[in-house]
This record gives C-alpha cells, sequence and structure tokens, in this order.
C-alpha cells in the first residue's frame, strides 16, 4: 500500500515537470541568480507559483517537487515577505486558492522545512488566522494560507491538496 502511495507522488511530481516543462538549469550547486521558470524576484528570493489546474498537491508532494528545482516550499520569515507575496496573488486574481507554506510542525515545533539549498529554520514570524492554529481533530500539521481567511496562516491536514509556491533563497 505505501509502495503505491510513493509510486502514485512519484508519478505526480513526474507529470508537474512535464507540465511546466523542465526548468532550463537543473543546477546541483546554490542558486545565484533567478532560474529561468522562477519568474518572479523580490529581495534575495525567487518565486515559482505553482497555480495551473492539475498542480494542486499535498504537502509532501509540494514539498518534494520544489526540492526537484533545487528549492525549497515558501518560507515567510518577515511581514514584508507575507505582504509581498500577498500582492502578488491578489495582483493574479488568485485569492480564492490556498497556498501551501513550507512550515510544519511534524517534528514537534513549527519551522520551515528546508530544501537543497537552505537549511530548515524555526518560526519567527507568524500572520495566523483567527483562533489559529488549533490542531483541528489532532490531525493539522502544515501551515497553508487560507484563502477563507484572507490568506492568513492556519495549520491543516498535510494530506489535502492545494497550489503551492516554491522558493530559492539567492546565495
Ligand atoms: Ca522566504
Ligand atoms: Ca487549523
Amino acid at each position: 500500500m505505501m509502495g503505491h502511495k510513493v509510486e502514485v507522488m512519484l508519478f505526480k511530481v513526474a507529470v508537474m515537470i512535464i507540465l511546466l516543462g523542465s526548468p532550463g538549469v537543473l543546477a546541483t550547486e546554490c542558486s545565484t541568480q533567478c532560474p529561468t521558470a522562477f519568474t518572479v524576484k523580490h529581495l534575495k528570493s525567487c518565486y515559482l507559483f505553482l497555480y495551473a489546474p492539475g498542480t494542486e498537491a499535498t504537502w509532501y508532494e509540494a514539498n518534494a517537487y520544489c526540492a526537484t528545482q533545487n528549492a525549497h516550499l515558501l518560507t515567510i520569515e518577515t511581514s514584508a515577505e507575507y505582504y509581498y507575496i500577498l500582492g502578488r496573488i491578489r495582483a493574479w486574481g488568485k485569492t480564492g486558492h490556498n497556498v501551501w507554506t513550507g512550515n510544519n510542525d511534524i517534528s514537534g515545533r513549527w519551522q520551515w522545512a528546508g530544501g537543497p539549498c537552505f537549511d530548515t529554520t524555526s518560526m519567527r514570524y507568524t500572520h495566523w488566522g483567527h483562533g489559529q492554529p488549533d490542531n483541528s481533530k489532532g490531525r493539522e500539521h502544515c501551515i497553508h494560507l487560507y484563502s477563507p481567511f484572507s490568506l492568513k496562516m492556519n495549520d491543516v491536514a498535510c494530506y489535502s491538496k492545494y497550489n503551492f509556491i516554491c522558493e530559492i533563497n539567492l546565495k
């Protein structure tokens, strides 16, 4: 059963790569400039927004996909970054979409998941929706930007499927 799940996940990641087109460079070293697919650059970060139909993914799938791009799931480390991302989502008319961040408390405390070129870091900046995090039914261990909460943070089950944003912190 587990093997089947992994196969399905790998298949979906492969489909997403095909849908998006392969990036110009699959760098093994950490990026000093934004790869072609990462069209949004702000301060020292590059962002890839995955909003295409069919790219909704579980937190685990999204996390794995970003790693294939030499990136990590969105890390919102400052209020400036939060409002910048919010502004982009609004500008594109995508406020109806829920968006994964890289934050999770799978290890027991909230932290931003690391990636190929980014270390796991503890959560300092927060922008929780009202009453969050509430760990509803004891199964909410990943954070998304929740559309009904005006894209404030909410903890939710990691197996939910949402759009997501990959980020690269430039060296
Ligand atoms: Ca960030
Ligand atoms: Ca919640």
